[in-house]
């Protein structure tokens, strides 16, 4: 018989992974959960990605001179670690066949198992505060690159932390981190990072609705949220009619109730929603506001799609369909 002394010895590999689609928080929370698990003495476990990076994450994992989490598109067969989601339309493909044994996350769950996973919940701005917040109380000694390229990931989740997502311990995780990282100026840091982002205006309108694209079902009602995240959302101008336009097409291709693109402007606090789909009309409703030439909506201090823009949507349709 064979007996494999790797996995006697360490265990089985157990890959740590965020969503689809990753966002910087996404990425950086795998990568910094494996940092506390090895610290831990658990070296079997594996930060990976399943989905390309955006242009943030390459900036920041390059500026802080440490490599991006190999990448592994399919899970199955695997054992998994969730970071940063639960979501099953977020989740990694072959996901159906993958064991999830633990979730690291800052999301609302949605989890179905047969065997009960180790469930860490936090109400905070990104996945990564949590996991520094293990960090930190378990006195891990974090480096001072890796203490900025987590300082990135919660500043890009909470919108340098003024988004109304941050609490009291984003703040607090945020401050050790950038000490360790000698980033003495965070405002000045983040508007450094945010100007990483604003790479939209050069960017193609069917790229542009796919890069931050989040799915979602309420009541029946199928609809998702693409987040463009701007320093200036007026900018876009002429953007717009072709965002919309790729929108229709996305919506002939794939029909939704809704699809929303929300261009947050990081400076003013306000977003600009393109739409399209049989029930954007509902959203005069569901934000008491109305649309301009039916594809337009101005909402003035809405930011965070999470707790902004996701909540009354879900809400409205889960009342509709009782
Ligand atoms: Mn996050």
């Amino acid at each position: 018989m064979d007996i494999n002394l790797d996995n006697i010895l360490i265990g089985d590999t157990i890959y740590i992974v965020g969503h689809k689609k990753p966002d910087l928080d996404a990425v950086v929370s795998a990568y910094s959960y494996q940092i506390y698990r090895h610290a831990r003495g658990d070296f079997n476990y594996t930060a990976i990605r399943c989905d390309d990076i955006n242009p943030l994450t390459k900036w920041a994992f390059a500026h802080f001179k440490l490599e991006v989490p190999m990448l592994m598109r399919d899970i199955s067969g695997r054992k998994v670690v969730l970071v940063d989601h639960t979501d099953p339309v977020q989740r990694a493909d072959g996901w159906e066949k993958a064991e999830i044994i633990e979730v690291v996350d800052h999301h609302n769950l949605k989890l179905e198992t047969t065997i009960p996973p180790k469930i860490t919940i936090r109400p905070y701005g990104s996945s990564t505060t949590l996991i520094g917040q293990k960090l930190i109380r378990s006195n891990v000694k974090i480096q001072p690159n890796v203490a900025g390229l987590m300082l990135s990931a919660i500043l890009d989740d909470t919108l340098a932390l003024r988004s109304p997502i941050t609490t009291y311990v984003d703040r607090s995780v945020a401050g050790e981190l950038s000490a360790i990282a000698g980033i003495s100026d965070i405002s000045s840091f983040a508007r450094e990072l945010f100007d990483n982002k604003d790479v939209w205006l050069k960017m193609k309108a069917a790229e542009i609705i796919n890069a931050d694209f989040k799915e979602f079902e309420s009541g029946g009602v199928k609809f998702s949220i693409t987040q463009v995240e701007t320093m200036d959302n007026q900018k876009f101008g002429s953007k717009e009619k072709e965002i919309i336009s790729a929108l229709k097409k996305a919506n002939s291709q794939n029909p939704m109730n809704i699809r929303i693109v929300m261009l947050t402007d990081l400076i003013r606090n306000d977003c600009i929603l393109l739409v399209d789909g049989d029930k954007v009309n509902d959203l005069e409703k569901i934000f008491n506001s109305k649309l301009e030439n039916g594809n337009r909506m101005y909402l003035p201090g809405v930011l965070s799609r999470k707790k902004q823009l996701l909540p009354p949507i879900l809400e409205y349709y889960l009342k509709e369909s009782n």
